[in-house]
C-alpha cells in the first residue's frame, strides 16, 4: 500500500521571490506528500549543492527546472515501485544515483524534495502527523523557539554587521506562552524603534532592520524591550545570536565595516566573551568563520562551559564535518538544516552524532523559505528542544510557529515545553524544565 506510485517536481518561489523546487509523492493507496525546498543566502562553503540553471534569461539564472527534470527523469525513475517507508534505502538511491560527494549532479534541491515527499506520503498513509512518524510515540517535545527580532549581514541592507539577534522565551510555561511573550517583545521593539525614528521595515527573516551600527546598539535596545514588555531579561527572555562571522572573515581578521572596526581572530572572541559577560546571552551560532577552526576551538575552550556555541557554516548539516568538528574541540551543539545535506536520513545522522557526543542540535530554517512547515514537525520528531524559524512577522516564518501551536494543541496535555532544558552551556539549574 506505501508503493511509490507517482513523483512530481515543480518549480515554485520562495519567499524572496527566487524559484525553488516542489515535489509531490503519490503512494498506491493514494496517499500523497509535499514539500518545497528552502534556500541559504549566507550559505557554508561545503554545503550539499544547490542545483540552479545558470540560464540568465531566465529569473536571472537561478531558475530550477534542471533540478525539476532530475526529479520527473532520473529520480521518479529509480524511486518509483520502491516502499516509501523504507526512507534509508531511498535516500541511499538517490545519493547512488548522483554519485558526487557533494550531489553536484542532480542537486541537492532534488533530493531533499523526494527524500522529505516520500517521508510525508509514508506518514499521510499511516494516517499519523510526520512529528510521530519520524519521531515516534515519545514525540511530545515543543522546542524553545529563536526569535529572531532584529536582522543585519546579508539579511537586511542595513549597516549591522552580526546577522541575526533572537530572543528566547526561556521563562515561559508552554510553547503558545513562548509565542505571546515573543510576540509582545517584537512589538514593543517595534514601538521604540518608531519613537527614535528608526524604520521598521523588516529584513529577510521578518526581523527588524534598523540602521544600527554595532551589535552593542542592537543588544541595548533588545533588552530593553524586553523590559519595558514586562519580562526580565535573563531569566524569563535570554537573547541568542548568529554573527554569521564568516560573512566578514576577510583575509584572517574579522572585518566589520558598519562599526569600523577590524580583529583578529584572538580580539574577536575576547569580544564576543565580553558580550555574553555584558548581556544575558545564552547561545552564539557561527561566532567565528567556518574557516577559522582555531579561533573556533579557542572560543570552545573559553566560554563553551557557559555559553551554547552552535555550529552552522562549520559543519553544513554534514556528518563527516560535524564528527571532524568533534574531535577538534569546536563549538558544543550544531545547526541543521535539512537543504545543506539534502536528505532526511543523513539529517538524521548528523543529528545521532551530535547527540551521542553531547552536543545539542537546533533545527533551522533557511533565509529562504516557503509556506512548508516540516522543520517544525522535525524539531517535535527529535524532542531536540530548539529550533530557528525566524522572527514572529511574515507567513514563511509564522507558518512554522504555526505549525508548532498546532501541534502542542493536538498533544495536549502530552505536550512539554523544552524551555533552557536542552540548551548547552547553562548551569544544570537553569537547564530544568
Ligand atoms: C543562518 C541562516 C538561517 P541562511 O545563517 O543560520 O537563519 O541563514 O539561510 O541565509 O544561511
Ligand atoms: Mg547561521
Amino acid at each position: 500500500m506505501t508503493r511509490i506510485q507517482r513523483v512530481n517536481g515543480y518549480q515554485v518561489l520562495d519567499s524572496r521571490g527566487n524559484p525553488t523546487v516542489e515535489v509531490e509523492v503519490g503512494l498506491e493507496d493514494g496517499s500523497a506528500g509535499r514539500v518545497s525546498v528552502p534556500s541559504g543566502a549566507s550559505t557554508g562553503t561545503r554545503e550539499a549543492v544547490e542545483l540552479r540553471d545558470h540560464d540568465s534569461s531566465r529569473f536571472h539564472g537561478r531558475g530550477v527546472l534542471n533540478a525539476v527534470a532530475h526529479v520527473n527523469g532520473e529520480i521518479a525513475g529509480a524511486v518509483i515501485g520502491m516502499d516509501a517507508e523504507d526512507q534509508v534505502a531511498i535516500d541511499q538511491t538517490m545519493i547512488d544515483l548522483d554519485g558526487t560527494a557533494n550531489k553536484a549532479r542532480l542537486g541537492a534541491n532534488a533530493t531533499l524534495g523526494v527524500s522529505v515527499a516520500v517521508a510525508k506520503a509514508a506518514a499521510a498513509a499511516h494516517r499519523t502527523p510526520l512529528y510521530r512518524y519520524v519521531g515516534g510515540a515519545s514525540a511530545r517535545v515543543l522546542p524553545l523557539p529563536m526569535i529572531n527580532i532584529i536582522n543585519g549581514g546579508a539579511h537586511a541592507d542595513n549597516p549591522l554587521d552580526f546577522q541575526e539577534f533572537m530572543i528566547g522565551p526561556v521563562g515561559a510555561e508552554t510553547f503558545s506562552d513562548a509565542v505571546r511573550i515573543g510576540s509582545e517583545v517584537f512589538h514593543t521593539l517595534k514601538a521604540d524603534l518608531s519613537a527614535e525614528g528608526q524604520n521598521t521595515n523588516v529584513g529577510d527573516e521578518g526581523g527588524f532592520a534598523p540602521a544600527f551600527r554595532s551589535a552593542e546598539e542592537a543588544l541595548d535596545h533588545i533588552t530593553s524591550a524586553v523590559e519595558r514588555a514586562g519580562y526580565r531579561a535573563g531569566a524569563e527572555v535570554a537573547v541568542l545570536l548568529d554573527p554569521a562571522a564568516s560573512e566578514f572573515y576577510t583575509g584572517g581578521s574579522y572585518v566589520c565595516p558598519g562599526e569600523s572596526t577590524t580583529r583578529s581572530p584572538d580580539e574577536h572572541a575576547d569580544y564576543l566573551r565580553r558580550l555574553v559577560d555584558g548581556y544575558p546571552i545564552i547561545s552564539l551560532e557561527d561566532p567565528m568563520a567556518q574557516d577559522d577552526h582555531e579561533g573556533w576551538a579557542r572560543l570552545t575552550e573559553s566560554i563553551g562551559d557557559r555559553c551554547q556555541l552552535v555550529g552552522d557554516d562549520v559543519f553544513c548539516t554534514n556528518p563527516a564535518l560535524l564528527a571532524d568538528g568533534i574531535r577538534r574541540g569546536i563549538a558544543n551543539s550544531v545547526l541543521v538544516k535539512i537543504n545543506q545535506i539534502g536528505t532526511l536520513t543523513e539529517t538524521l545522522d548528523t543529528v545521532r552524532t551530535a547527540q551521542r557526543a553531547g552536543y545539542s542540535v537546533v533545527i533551522s530554517h533557511r533565509s529562504g523559505e516557503t509556506e512548508d512547515t516540516t522543520i517544525a514537525d522535525l524539531a517535535v520528531a527529535l524532542n531536540c528542544g530548539q529550533i530557528k524559524t525566524g522572527s514572529l512577522s511574515r507567513s514563511d516564518r509564522t507558518a512554522k510557529y504555526n505549525r508548532l501551536l498546532r501541534i502542542e494543541a493536538q498533544l495536549g496535555t502530552q505536550a512539554r515545553y523544552a524551555g533552557a532544558s536542552t540548551v548547552k552551556g547553562l548551569a544544570p539549574r537553569a537547564r530544568v524544565s
